[in-house]
């Protein structure tokens, strides 16, 4: 008889304890953490550089990027005024719990008030592997297309905020609305939605202030 071990599984399972305990630590630090997944280029540095430049400046933020080989991301949240640490998979396609633990190291984790997670720009590998962040955080945009929600469920299923980014270029490009949200409202009825445009600044103000409101319940609780 032949038999079968599930690596993938047993991959997970390593990585979903890892999450557990960096869940720990950053809830012990009283940092609130999220984790952005998105496809190349949707917008995800972009986004961070917005996010610090209208958030409240008493809020203290780090900023950890993934990306295969630079660090021109973590390079660009450093001049947005964050404290960056770059993560180079080394060609994975993803962060996972054991990255972000290294990376978490490398900050004093107390003095943040917000830890803002870049993934690897990826629509399929980001979204096995949980980190451990307070919230998962996905970025579409315009130019990918309206039909993303229904090509990658896995992605948008397990997400707790969805971004739009790029409605500025809504004019110049056949996406139509309707059909993209109701690939969203199928896989993730009810999920909160900011339609927003790193360019023009259009709708950032509500995505900071739902940002602030759960930092901000984060230091009640
Ligand atoms: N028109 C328009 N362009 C945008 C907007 N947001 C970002 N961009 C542009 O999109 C490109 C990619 O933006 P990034 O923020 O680097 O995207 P990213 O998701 O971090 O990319 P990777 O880390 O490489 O996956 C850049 O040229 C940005 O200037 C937007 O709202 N509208
Ligand atoms: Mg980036």
């Amino acid at each position: 008889m032949t038999r079968k071990v599930s690596v993938v599984e047993k991959v997970h399972s390593v990585n979903d304890q890892l999450a557990a305990e960096n869940q720990l630590q950053l809830q012990k630090a009283g940092i609130f953490s999220i984790n952005l997944m998105a496809s190349p280029g949707a917008g995800k540095t972009s986004l961070i550089e917005k996010t610090l430049a209208g958030l409240d400046p008493a809020i203290t933020v780090a900023a950890i990027d993934g990306d295969v080989a630079t660090s021109i991301d973590a390079d660009r949240a450093a001049k947005a005024g964050a404290t960056a640490v770059q993560i180079n998979t080394g060609g994975q396609c993803h962060i996972d719990a054991s990255m972000l633990r290294s990376a978490l190291e490398q900050l004093d984790l107390a003095t943040f008030d917000l830890l803002l997670v870049e993934n690897v720009g990826n629509l399929i590998c980001p979204a096995s592997f949980k980190l451990g962040t307070d919230k998962n955080i996905l970025i579409a945009s315009i130019p990918e297309g309206d039909d993303k929600p229904y090509k990658y469920p896995a992605m948008y299923q397990d997400v707790d905020a969805l971004i739009i980014n790029k409605i500025d270029l809504l004019p110049y490009i056949d996406f139509k609305m309707d059909y993209f949200k109701a690939g969203v409202e199928m896989l993730n009825p009810g999920l909160i939605t900011f339609p927003i445009s790193c360019k023009t600044g259009q709708g950032i103000e509500d995505w900071i202030q739902w940002l602030t409101d759960q930092i901000r319940a984060g230091d009640s609780s």
